[in-house]
């Protein structure tokens, strides 16, 4: 292939790239040929969005640098261009500069990674508990202080196909959150290690046997987000996905009561109607256990 055939080539494949980059991306689940982190669904996401996108300057700052370096010493320093190499080596200014930039390069990453960090580790105030429990190979959800407990299997594929809902991601008992709420997330396992991960929440949290992992989340957008699995456990560790919805609060209620669950009397938000508390009682920020 000529030289001008091979930019073409290469200049296509990087157009297209950002073609699908810039086309519509699916809310919830990756979308075919797309090159980017799916579209945010918590704030926590929104910021881990912008700290990618901020370390991707960099690395590809860094990238064009070194790659320009190298071209100019195999250009210019060859045996050809320079057949009496010089005999020094050292160079005070350089060992500094080579020194002090990629620190000061650490620095301002650190800047933007700790507080990002502490925010996701810190679990604020929580309005309502999840308990999230890996098995081989499916997941069970039980909200504690509703009562609620129910467990997501793979949806198979032909009811995935007639539903048109997408297979591998699809479950047969989609869990529902509501939006605008915070989730306080318990992760465990009951046998091997799994990973509860949902990219659009911007959660990841290893779930062990015998110990319980905290992870969170706030959903700001109603929809379906889908997740799987992030831990190699084993043979069917590709078909134990993670389908949730994040619907208004009243839906949510409307669903955990179909489940045949209720909220605790302490819990404001749970089935008032039923419920007659003081207005003092009812606090803004309602902790649960
Ligand atoms: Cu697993």
């Amino acid at each position: 292939m000529k030289r001008g055939a091979w930019i073409a080539s290469i200049a296509a494949g990087a157009m297209s790239f950002a073609g699908a980059a810039h086309a519509t991306l699916l809310q919830g689940q990756p979308t075919p040929e797309a090159v980017n982190l799916q579209p945010a669904a918590t704030e926590i996401m929104r910021d881990i969005t912008s700290f990618h996108d901020f370390l991707l300057w960099i690395i590809i700052a860094i990238s064009i640098f070194v790659a320009a370096l190298l071209v100019w010493v195999m250009l210019r320093y060859n045996r050809h261009a320079n057949p009496t190499p010089k005999k020094f080596t050292h160079n005070m200014f350089v060992e500094v500069v080579w020194t002090v930039i990629p620190v000061l390069i650490l620095v301002a990453i650190a800047w933007r990674s700790f507080p990002l960090i502490y925010e996701q580790e810190r679990i604020p105030e929580a309005e309502l508990t999840l308990k999230v429990t890996g098995n081989s190979w499916f997941w069970n959800f039980e909200y504690p202080d509703a009562g609620v407990t129910i467990a997501a299997n793979l949806l198979p594929e032909e009811d995935a196909r007639a539903e048109g809902r997408p297979y591998l991601l699809a479950t047969t008992e989609p869990l529902l959150v509501p939006v605008d709420t915070t989730v306080r997330v318990l992760v465990t396992s009951n046998d091997v290690i799994h990973a509860f991960a949902v990219p659009a929440f911007g959660v990841k949290e290893d779930a062990i046997q015998g110990r319980v992992n905290e992870t969170w989340f706030r959903v700001d957008t109603p929809g379906t987000y889908y997740g799987q699995c992030s831990e190699l456990c084993g043979v069917n560790h590709a078909y134990m996905p993670i389908e949730i919805r994040a619907v208004p609060r009243a839906e949510f209620d409307a669903w955990i009561a179909a489940q045949g669950g209720a909220f605790a009397s302490a819990e404001p938000e749970g089935e008032g109607a039923t419920t007659t508390e003081q207005p003092a009682a009812a606090p803004s920020t309602t902790p649960t256990r």
